[in-house]
């Protein structure tokens, strides 16, 4: 536990700026979740997904209302526990545990300090631990916040199934990801709309660009329509986009 005073409601705020590619780099290396990554990444979401803080504090508004009694809420690919943090601040339901996992040492090593200076009762149980080999059971409430897409296209639809597996009746999984477009055209515009945003927000081209090599081969997107035939193929009953901003959205599973 940290000894840093406890605040009624912590948030995930704070760390460094984002300058991991601002200088040219001879070698443009595979992009990995580890410390000097921890150190800006509050402030590198926010900079790179539109409507990042929307989703966040929707997911709050979420777990508040489908978490059910004696469950527990899932924070898969949780990072430093910005969607942990919502749920904690907002779930009512009785005797609800979270459990947020991640695979990075240095991500949940952080996130462990995030969750000790925030005061609220609702207990959280943080796991080093690959989502592949994650048990999810009695689950009200399963939140995948942009994590999907690093998972191999492959091995997706197993871990889809162990979350349906693992939800009770009327439990939801909320999914957001980086999405692709069929349309060529819709594609480029959105890839495009995406850039100028991070543009707006202080990046340089120097870096968008870097950080694209970086990425491309560890964050896959998919169509929306790949992922609500997935989710149907699973067994959801419903899955619909309940926000999107350019190719970023949010769909709600219902079992
Ligand atoms: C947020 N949800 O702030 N097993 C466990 N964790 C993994 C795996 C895996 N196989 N693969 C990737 N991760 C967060 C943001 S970030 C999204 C999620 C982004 C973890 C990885 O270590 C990282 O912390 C997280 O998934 C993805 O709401 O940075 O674009």
């Amino acid at each position: 536990m940290s000894d840093q005073p406890k605040s009624p409601k912590a948030s995930t705020e704070g760390g460094l700026s984002d300058q991991i590619f601002a200088e040219p780099l001879a070698n443009i290396a595979g992009f990995k979740f580890d410390q000097k990554v921890v150190d800006v990444f509050p402030d590198m979401i926010k900079r790179s997904v539109p409507g990042y803080a929307t989703t966040i504090s929707m997911i709050g508004d979420l777990a508040q209302r489908y978490a059910q009694s004696n469950s527990f809420c899932y924070d898969l690919g949780c990072s430093l526990g910005a969607a942990t943090l919502a749920m904690r601040h907002h779930i009512r339901a009785s005797n609800c545990e979270i459990i947020a996992i991640d695979n990075s040492e240095a991500m949940i090593d952080r996130c462990r300090q995030v969750m000790a200076a925030d005061s609220s009762e609702l207990a959280v149980d943080l796991r080093c631990q690959d989502l592949q080999d994650s048990q999810i059971e009695k689950a009200s409430v399963v939140v995948l916040n942009f994590t999907l897409q690093f998972i191999p296209k492959q091995e997706r639809s197993q871990l889809i199934r162990n979350i349906y597996q693992g939800l009770l009746p009327g439990g939801v999984l909320i999914l957001s990801e980086k999405v692709q477009f069929e349309n060529p055209a819709h594609q480029e515009l959105m890839v495009e709309l995406h850039h100028n945003f991070k543009r707006a927000n202080g990046y340089s081209d120097l870096e968008i660009a870097q950080k694209r090599s970086a990425i491309e081969n560890v964050l896959i997107p998919e169509t929306l329509d790949v992922h609500k035939e997935r989710l149907s193929d699973a067994g959801f009953s419903s899955a619909d986009v309940w926000f999107q901003c350019f190719n970023f959205a949010s769909l709600i599973a219902i079992k």
